[in-house]
Formats: C-alpha cells, sequence, structure tokens
C-alpha cells in the first residue's frame, strides 16, 4: 500500500535535506545577497538532483514572508531579519514539502520568543499525528499551542502531499478528514505579524497505524547567520 508513494516522497524529502544544508553553506559564505540568489540556487540544485520543482520556491525575508505565497524578488537578505524558505521536489512526480525559517542577524529576545511557539506548535502536533485523529483535532491544538499568537496564523495546519502539493487530508478547520496509514501530510504552523514578519516551520510526516515518521530531518533550532562583508 502506497510504496511508491512512500519511497517517492521519502527520496523527495532527501532532496530537500541535501539542498538546506548546502544553502546554509553557501549563506554562511556569503554567496547570495537577494531572495531570488537562493531561490534560483534551490531550484538548479533541484534539477542537479534529478528532480523537479513541487511548487514554485518560496524565499521571503522579513515583511515579504507575511505574504504565505511571497514570490522572491530582489530584496536584499541584509534588510531581512528572518527569512521563510519553503520549497518542495517532486520524484516520480510525488511531492515533498519543507519550509525552514532563519534569523539574518541575531534575534532579539522576543523573537526568539515567537520562532520558540512556533516550534512547539510544530513539534507537538507532530507528536499527535497517527492514523485515526482527525486532520482538524490537530489544527485546533496548534492554535492552542499558538495561544495568543493564534489570531496571526491565517492558514491551514497542513495537507497530504501526493502527485499534487495540496492534496487530501487536509488539517483544517473545515475540513473533517482522519488521517489514515500512509498518508503523508505536512506539519506547518506559522505566525505572520503584519508589516513586520512571518515564521513557518513546516515538515513531511508519514502517518503510522500507531504514529508518525518524520520524513524531513533538516534542523530546526533557530539559525542565525550573520551577513557580514
Ligand atoms: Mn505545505
Amino acid at each position: 500500500m502506497h510504496r511508491v508513494k512512500i519511497r517517492s516522497i521519502t527520496a523527495a524529502c532527501k532532496i530537500n535535506d541535501r539542498i538546506f544544508s548546502a544553502l546554509l553553506m553557501g549563506l554562511r559564505q556569503g554567496k547570495f545577497e537577494t531572495e531570488r540568489d537562493i531561490s534560483g540556487f534551490i531550484d538548479s540544485q533541484i534539477r542537479k538532483a534529478g528532480a523537479r520543482k513541487a511548487f514554485p520556491t518560496i524565499v521571503a525575508i522579513g515583511k515579504n514572508a507575511v505574504d504565505w505565497h511571497h514570490r522572491p524578488a530582489n530584496s536584499k537578505l541584509a534588510e531581512g531579519g528572518f527569512c521563510v524558505i519553503d520549497f518542495g521536489a517532486r520524484v516520480n512526480r510525488y511531492c515533498s514539502d519543507m519550509t525552514r525559517t532563519i534569523r539574518f542577524g541575531k534575534a532579539t529576545a522576543k523573537e526568539k520568543g515567537i520562532y520558540a511557539k512556533v516550534l512547539k506548535a510544530n513539534m507537538l502536533c507532530i507528536k499527535k499525528t497517527r492514523a485515526g485523529v482527525g486532520g482538524h483535532e490537530i489544527y485546533l491544538y496548534s492554535r492552542k499551542i499558538l495561544g495568543s499568537h493564534a489570531r496571526f496564523f491565517g492558514h491551514g495546519l497542513g495537507h497530504g502531499l501526493k502527485k499534487i502539493i495540496h492534496a487530501h487530508p487536509r488539517l483544517s478547520r473545515k475540513h473533517r478528514h482522519s488521517l489514515r496509514e500512509g498518508d503523508i501530510i505536512t506539519i506547518e504552523p506559522g505566525i505572520y505579524i503584519p508589516h513586520r514578519m512571518g515564521i513557518r516551520i513546516e515538515d513531511s510526516v508519514l502517518v503510522k497505524a500507531n504514529g508518525f515518521e518524520v520524513l524531513t530531518k533538516s534542523p530546526k533550532k533557530l539559525i542565525e547567520v550573520s551577513l557580514q562583508k
């Protein structure tokens, strides 16, 4: 059941992890100056891995990230603060999906607190993942964890991954899908503060009879990259 899908998406998630790690190295070496430099790198690495893009790569610094679907522009990283990086690869047409948010320069104590909240929602919601649980239950749980910041979380918590990127089951308020063994879903809580910043942390997760397996394994602890010239 679902063998080809699981194998393909697992391979696609590995591409995500390898690219994210190479990207961090490039950032530390000062190789990129704009959002588009980063998205161009990601897209070329996806092609190099013999895969295709699952959806248009998102790289969004600072307040650009308030738009969840921001298209990478010539915005300078140095002016950025947080940077949301959301991309996926397609292997045998099956999609992976992962988001990491990094910080250019040092995060303030307040920013660290907000990041920690998103991370907590990501990790605790992943822990709740297992066959039989309702997607909306996990969605509501994520809002509970985000607490006073839930009003800045305007999209669903996740979606199924198949040959289309936004597949069933949906993890949202209005959908009543239960998770089934062999589903691969995303868990992607976020906090988007108007005119200021966005933070999202997303993993691709395999639903198992008695639990879950996280397929995207890139680090989630806050990464601060200095962009000194
Ligand atoms: Mn997604």
